[in-house]
């Protein structure tokens, strides 16, 4: 078979003295934290769309990103060189898992029939590479928002034809995704949304996006697909409002529509700071109510207001994105997909290679801090004390639901001004860089 990638050789873990820049320094996959490898706990997973199709074009100017898997003028060869190509990558770089939407790794063609024949031939080739390789895919997805067909939307859009055609394309997506052995399925609202109220029935609109998903409950149970579904939330970008804004608007549209039990979230970095709320927050507000699914690990920039999808590096972020993930238990069917993209300058295919190192550590480094913060009880032991007055008591009573507004008064009454307790920020904040550093 052809070598894509033949200046790298497999990236090994070679300990934090290392100076070799493709090589791991904190991402040792055999190594055990709380009675898991890093390997199990952090799931990583490659994408697709950014890291084989992705061009370094920008709204200003092409592709800058010459490749040796996408020369060819024949699309379908292309398609054959590039699944090629990221199995490679993934097995040089040392992934578990890789993510992709049905059009990154095959062309549509002139009708649906026959885009569904040129999907089923990379699907093909691709599940001999799993099983020569060992790679797994964490989800499958579709993308419904690039053709002109879906400029309006796609389950949200007016017309009922095109909702069909989405709908179809969900149907095959997510047939290949199980054949595939796909442990998730995502549904990220591509141009699920609106530019303007003044063409917009947003409750129709709603109520139509609810029913692809029913739909597509639905076909999960029909084929015996046992993944996970999951929705991406994003506020804003393609569409000037995107609907499922952030996890608390995803929660409580799927609670509307009855869909809440069928459903996690994939939570990702950038899009949760352009909701203007920060990674964790997403993270945490999911596990609060049950439903963190998957991560899409990236990061944006604070002075740009548009989806970056960065490498994420930040190892504070890091650390508190892996400390929310850890209380909750740890992934199970999810895992941390790189959804971020080489910037413009970065051309030579190793920078990839660079990107997802440095990547993969800084997760790592998160990870080890967060689980020595857990096991010390850095943080915990504040919080528990905090709320120390619901354990028992009067706190127990109110929290059982047993007490009325007659009792409050009663007791307030009774016991006067309540005791005050500093909140302490500063030196929880001091305590989190101590561990970091
Ligand atoms: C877009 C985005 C998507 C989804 C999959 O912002 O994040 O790539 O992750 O459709
Ligand atoms: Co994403």
């Amino acid at each position: 078979m052809k070598e894509f990638f033949p200046e790298v050789e497999k990236i090994k873990y070679e300990g934090k003295d290392s100076k070799n820049p493709l090589a791991f320094r904190y991402y040792n996959p055999d190594e055990v934290v709380m009675g898991k490898t890093l390997a199990e706990h952090l799931r990583f997973a490659v994408c697709y769309w950014h890291t084989f199709k992705g061009s370094g074009a920008d709204p200003f100017g092409g592709p800058t990103m010459i490749r040796n898997y996408n020369n060819s003028s024949d699309p379908m060869q292309v398609a054959e060189d590039t699944i090629e190509a990221a199995f490679e990558f993934f097995t040089k770089l040392g992934v578990n898992f890789w993510c992709f939407h049905d059009r990154d790794i095959a062309p549509e063609a002139d009708s649906l029939a026959e885009t569904n024949a040129r999907l089923d031939k990379i699907v093909a080739k691709a599940k001999k590479l799993q099983n020569d390789t060992g790679i797994k895919l964490l989800w499958g997805t579709t993308n419904a928002f690039s053709h002109r067909r879906f400029l309006a939307g796609a389950g949200t859009n007016p017309s009922p034809e095109v909702f069909a055609y989405a709908a179809s394309q969900v149907k095959k997506a997510m047939e290949i995704t199980y054949e595939l052995g796909g442990q998730g399925y995502v549904f990220w609202g591509g141009r699920e949304g609106y530019d303007t109220l003044l063409n917009t029935d947003m409750g129709r609109e709603l109520d139509h996006l609810a029913m692809l998903l029913k739909m597509a409950v639905e076909h999960k149970k029909n084929i015996g697909f046992k993944g996970q579904l999951l929705i991406e939330p994003k506020p804003k970008e393609p569409t000037k409002h995107q609907y499922d804004f952030d996890a608390g608007n995803c929660i409580a549209f799927l609670q509307k529509y009855g869909l809440v039990e069928h459903f996690k979230m994939n939570i990702e970095a950038n899009h949760a700071t352009l909701a203007g709320h920060d990674f964790q927050h997403e993270l945490a507000l999911c596990t609060a109510n049950g439903v963190l699914g998957s991560v899409d690990a990236n990061r944006g920039d604070m002075l740009l207001g548009w989806d970056t999808d960065q490498f994420p590096t930040n190892i504070y972020e890091t650390t508190l994105a892996m400390y929310t993930i850890l209380k909750d238990g740890g992934f199970t069917t999810g895992g941390l997909n790189f959804d971020a993209k080489l910037r413009r300058q970065s051309i030579d295919p190793v920078d990839l290679f660079y990107a997802h190192v440095g990547s993969m550590d800084s997760f790592a480094r998160g990870l080890k801090i967060a689980a020595k913060m857990l096991e010390d009880g850095a943080l915990e032991n504040e919080i528990k004390e905090r709320y120390a007055g619901w354990d028992g008591g009067f706190g127990q009573k109110i929290e059982k639901g047993n007490a009325t507004f007659e009792d409050m008064e009663k007791y307030i009454l009774e016991n006067g001004e309540p005791t005050l307790r500093s909140g302490r920020q500063e030196l929880l904040e001091n305590i989190l860089n101590d561990y970091i550093c």
